[in-house]
């Protein structure tokens, strides 16, 4: 992080004043984002690191008290909020439309209009403050779901911005997104593409999103990264880790030991059972009552030999689904206990209140089982904490596998959480475990927990993120003018073998509305003709057409054909092609397409030996796309392996993966020791041929604007006729008149 000063936003900023008596004073939160940034390498810049977070007190109250803050390791500038928004945007759209969304509670969501002009408002507010702060070679995090739409409004007060996101909740499928409006939806998913990077604890939430953006906004992805605004958006994997080290020592501390010490004596009869969350829905803490309960009523013997504290920390007790929760918790606990208690025994002690550090470490170490049961849950970094704290490696992990974190914590005990008779048994399983498989599980999961911990999570985030930059700077195709150009001329003129590799539609032809319509015109004809007769020249147009239809307008021309992606190849004057004659796949797809066809007005099919096309060009635009979306979905789920889905320009292909324009354009570029090789195309399936020629001597061109991996650009059809001409020029120039 040289030179880079680092700029966090997230909802809290990592301190709350407390007035007491008239006194004021600073209560630091020791949350794991704190620990995480602190952790980070930031030696090497001058300045301090900046928060930026939602203010919980006064400006007054800040103004007047900022000194507190002043010598700490953070510059923070908090964004005041009038309590109106702050209302509508975190109680409202954030936790009463998001968080239930994304935890997969859909009938939880109280959407209104007001509540995401609200949030709006809100990351507005935010991206001014954070676009005062910010200056060149900074880099920014932004955490959380609080801020979907923060990138791309921070991209537009600064375009060459370094943006990184997080999210820490799940990101849903599809399915769940698709509940939201529209507008909302696409406005929340093209704010995360505002980044540089945008990271998710999990492979499938990572998935989940780049699905979303293909099916919303029709980007597509390529080995993860979206091409979006002329920039790559990269998406990855980081699972949050904890301070492994923190945990680990706590269990020596003087005050645990105490603590745990008290908490064995109280309970000394029995085994003790233990959880902790804040108070949400998606914790699972009823469905952990229930299992109880039937872990009671199947092994009665278990009865007054075990104890579960469970601690509840109050959260959000503004929302009504929250205090409702509340209510509903302490009914079932006083249901279980006057079920099963007896005047000398209690099954459960409930406690609903936060617990100081020192507390929840004696709780860890010393209980027999952690039962963790969320129904949804981005992470959990409770289940984590445990296994870290539990320095005499004793202890069993009951783990819901619907955390990130069952991912990796293969050796707990995984259960579904709505299944109580299987956490029953689980839960038996657990306190008859011997402490020998105690041990190797714990040990397994220690050493896999201590090696990526907060500390990694962070630094790899961020190193990806400073890689993002060099990936751009890298990326970034020029335009081909003056110089450039020129080096290119003289390039042609000079190399004794030229390879030029030319995609026909939106290159030598503008789209047109039917396939069959967009036949050559004179000039391009007239070019390729001129270019063909330059001795040392190969011109090969390479396109995703039917060969038939590239025979009958190019057929007379003295060049190479590659049809149908490289299925078909045409050399010295002769076609052939090297795949398989298998087309049976054809009948299983057909029928979908037509389906598709027939409820998209102006929608065709276009079928060739080795591809099915359907083009939607013609369609009502929002129509076409949207059944585009669906057809594609459809047809990723019942493909066999064999066929590809080409989601191209106003067009869904679905072809044999055997072949590819990166494949075809290596193959004939390799096959001659050519000096110089020119590629040019506009399409996706030439971004396979751009990828495939990366050799000092090769020339990529990609036509039109949006990103690409091709090394120069010009803007349109007329461009690349020109620089076709020019080309031609330096070898044989047109006689004077
Ligand atoms: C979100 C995602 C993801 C809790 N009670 C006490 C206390 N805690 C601490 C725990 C732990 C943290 O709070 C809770 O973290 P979780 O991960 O379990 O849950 P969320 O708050 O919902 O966090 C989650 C996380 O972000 C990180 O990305 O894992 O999935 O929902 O650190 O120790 N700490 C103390 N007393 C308490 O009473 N001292």
């Amino acid at each position: 992080m040289k030179n880079n000063r680092l700029v966090i936003i997230s909802y809290r900023l990592p301190f709350t004043f407390k007035t007491e008596n008239r006194t004021v004073s600073v209560k630091p939160s020791a949350g794991g984002l704190v620990t995480a940034v602190k952790s980070l390498d930031l030696s090497g810049s001058s300045q301090k690191p900046v928060w930026v977070g939602c203010a919980d007190f006064t400006q007054r109250l800040w103004e007047t008290n900022r000194q507190l803050v002043a010598d700490d390791d953070f510059e923070y500038v908090p964004v005041f909020l009038d309590k109106k928004t702050n209302q509508d945007f975190y109680n409202g759209f954030a936790n009463s439309v998001l968080w239930p969304l994304f935890h997969y509670f859909p009938s939880f969501v109280d959407y209104r209009h007001s509540y995401l002009e609200a949030y709006q408002a809100a990351n507005e507010a935010v991206s001014a403050v954070v676009g005062e702060v910010v200056q060149p070679n900074d880099i920014v995090w932004v955490h959380d779901y609080h801020f979907l739409a923060l990138p791309q409004l921070i991209r537009e007060r600064h375009p060459a911005a370094t943006i990184g996101f997080f999210l820490h909740i799940p990101f849903p499928s599809y399915e769940l997104l698709r509940l939201l409006p529209g507008k909302c939806r696409n406005y929340l998913l093209s704010g995360l593409l505002g980044a540089d990077l945008v990271g998710f604890h999990t492979t499938d939430y990572t998935i989940q999103f780049l699905q979303s953006v293909q099916l919303a906004l029709g980007m597509q992805h390529r080995m993860w990264k979206i091409a979006y605004q002329e920039r790559l958006v990269q998406s990855g994997v980081y699972p949050i880790g904890i301070n492994y080290a923190m945990f680990n020592d706590a269990y020596s501390d003087e005050e645990v030991i105490r603590e745990r010490i008290e908490l064995k004596s109280a309970y000394k009869d029995q085994k003790i059972i233990f959880s902790v969350d804040r108070l949400d829905y998606t914790k699972g803490v009823m469905q952990r009552l229930d299992a109880l309960d039937a872990f009671l009523q199947e092994y009665p013997e278990w009865q007054g030999k075990i104890v579960f504290i469970l601690v509840v920390v109050p959260s959000r007790d503004e929302i009504q689904r929250y205090w409702e929760r509340k209510q509903m918790i302490e009914q079932a606990v006083g249901r279980i206990n006057g079920k099963y208690g007896t005047l000398t025994w209690l099954p459960i002690m409930y406690q609903y209140a936060s617990l100081a550090f020192p507390q929840l470490i004696a709780l860890y170490t010393a209980c027999d089982v952690a039962l963790i049961t969320p129904i949804r849950d981005g992470m959990n970094l409770v289940a984590k904490e445990f296994i870290a704290s539990r320095k005499d490696q004793q202890g069993v992990l009951i783990l819901s596998e619907m955390t990130g974190a069952a991912n990796e914590l293969g050796e707990a005990l995984l259960i579904n959480p709505l299944d109580e008779f299987e956490v029953a048994e689980q839960l038996k399983l657990a306190l008859e475990m011997e402490p020998a498989e105690q041990t190797r599980r714990m040990a397994i999961m220690q050493q896999r927990i201590s090696k990526y911990d907060v500390e990694k999570w962070a630094n790899s985030f961020m190193n990806d993120l400073l890689q993002t930059q060099e990936t751009l700077k890298k990326s970034q195709p020029r335009q081909l003018k003056t110089a450039r150009k020129q080096t290119l001329l003289n390039q042609f003129a000079e190399a004794q073998s030229r390879l030029l590799l030319l995609d026909y539609d939106g290159t030598l032809s503008a789209f047109a509305s039917k396939p069959e319509l967009a036949a050559p015109s004179s000039d391009v004809i007239d070019v390729l003709q001129k270019l063909a007769s330059i001795p040392g020249n190969t011109v090969v147009v390479i396109s995703g057409r039917d060969h038939e239809t590239l025979e009958s307008w190019l057929g007379h021309l003295p060049i190479d054909m590659v049809a149908e992606h490289g299925a078909y190849l045409k050399q010295e004057g002769v076609w052939r092609n090297d795949l398989l004659d298998d087309d049976s796949w054809k009948a299983l797809v057909r029928p979908f397409l037509n389906d598709f066809a027939s409820r998209c007005p102006d929608a065709f099919i276009e079928e060739k030996n080795y591809s099915l096309a359907w083009h939607y060009r013609n369609a009502d635009p929002d129509t076409g796309f949207i059944r585009s979306r669906e057809l594609i979905h459809t047809l990723e789920h019942l493909l066999p392996y064999q066929l590809r889905v080409l989601d191209g320009n106003k067009v869904v292909e679905i072809k044999n993966v055997d072949t590819d324009k990166g494949k075809v354009a290596r193959q004939l570029a390799l096959a001659h020791p050519y000096e110089l090789v020119v590629a040019i195309g506009d399409d996706r399936t030439d971004e396979d041929m751009f990828c495939a020629l990366t050799l000092k001597n090769h020339f990529t061109i990609k036509v039109g604007r949006g990103s690409t991996n091709a090394r120069h650009r010009v803007e349109n059809v007329s461009q690349v006729l020109a620089l076709l001409k020019e080309l031609a020029e330096q070898v044989n120039p047109t006689p004077a008149l």
